[in-house]
């Protein structure tokens, strides 16, 4: 089945995307859930959890459902949905309960994704790694859907791919920013996306205390392999200190890409005996690779880690030794 013709067949539909939600995830839901809805298809959004309060705004954004297995009407939903579209998330294993319910659910299923390595559990999967968004994606496939219609999206759909595209492209800089990426955006202001509010609404939001915990991770900075390894550490209570949530580190380590001369970036941060590491590239060096050495995954510019039973400075230093090795 194309995906053209599984968007003809939608009548009851259930839209899900993964934990801990970023711009991307919130926004290509929010964008699928409105167009279909406005084709007079019954979709609801189902989350694994809730959504951080920065992405609340996007249009769609307010009737979305964090899922609760006890909740008889949402194992209804699941039951009676045709298709469920999983977004900008390539495997159900992360959608713990929620996703043993889908897994379950007779509905055909749909992935559209950008994320390496993805599980084959989908009916129709739609997985471009080289797609810089799953926003980017979700447009191609609705703007075909649209066909001849003018215009081919509403202001609400336009305004939450926007979001998607904006926020997964590190504001239209990272290195999968083409030409093809600033015609879409375009589109989309034309038919209403305000780029001046969704970075407004996006980035502009931050806590006093999130603001002095950023100084400290600042502060924190330390240079590495010649100038090319730049590291970023903190811990979990300095995050605490400042009256902080691991969310509020969101973005923090593109930081250390900004310094000259720096291939690659680390954010290492001591939680309570784990210690969680992000990967940055500016595209010479495949931090994903170094990830798995870990245990972690991800994107090949844009990976992450988690190390168990894990020390910070031990395990920045074994991270140091292995970039040199990289560099050499
Ligand atoms: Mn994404």
């Amino acid at each position: 089945m194309t995906i053209r013709s599984v968007l003809d067949a939608t009548q009851h539909c259930v839209i899900t995307t993964h934990i801990n939600p970023d711009g991307d995830a919130i926004g290509s839901a929010a964008a699928l859930w409105g167009a279909l809805t406005e084709r007079g298809v019954h979709a609801t959004v189902l989350l694994p959890g809730p959504m951080p309060e920065n992405l609340q705004w996007i249009p769609g954004a307010d009737r979305m459902e964090v899922y609760h297995p006890s909740t008889l009407g949402h194992d209804r939903l699941l039951a009676q949905a045709d298709t469920i579209f999983v977004l900008d998330l390539n495997t159900l294993k992360r959608l713990d309960l929620l996703g043993e319910a889908i897994a379950k659910a007779a509905g055909r299923k749909v992935m559209i994704d950008h994320h390496v390595k993805p599980d084959a559990f989908a009916d129709v999967m739609l997985s471009d790694v080289e797609a810089p968004s799953t926003c980017s994606m979700l447009y191609e496939v609705l703007a075909d859907w649209a066909g001849d219609a003018v215009p081919r999206f509403s202001t609400s759909v336009a305004q939450a791919l926007y979001v998607g595209i904006m926020t997964d492209t590190g504001n239209f800089r990272f290195p999968r920013t083409d030409a093809r990426v600033h015609l879409a955006v375009a589109e989309l202001l034309d038919c209403g996306a305000d780029n001046v509010k969704a970075y407004e609404l996006i980035y502009n939001t931050s806590t006093f205390g999130r603001l002095r915990l950023l100084g400290n991770a600042l502060a924190s900075l330390t240079s590495h392999c010649n100038g090319k390894l730049c590291v970023m550490a903190l811990t979990m209570d300095e995050i605490r200190a400042q009256g902080c949530t691991m969310d509020d580190t969101e973005g923090f380590v593109h930081h250390t890409l900004s310094v000259e001369g720096v291939e690659m970036g680390l954010l290492a941060i001591q939680l309570e005996d784990t210690v969680k590491l992000s990967f940055r590239s500016k595209g010479t060096t495949y931090v994903r690779d170094l990830a798995a050495v870990y245990g972690g995954g991800g994107h090949v510019y844009a990976a992450g880690a988690r190390v168990r039973d894990g020390v910070l400075a031990t395990v920045v230093a074994d991270v140091i030794q292995r970039a040199d090795e990289l560099f050499a």
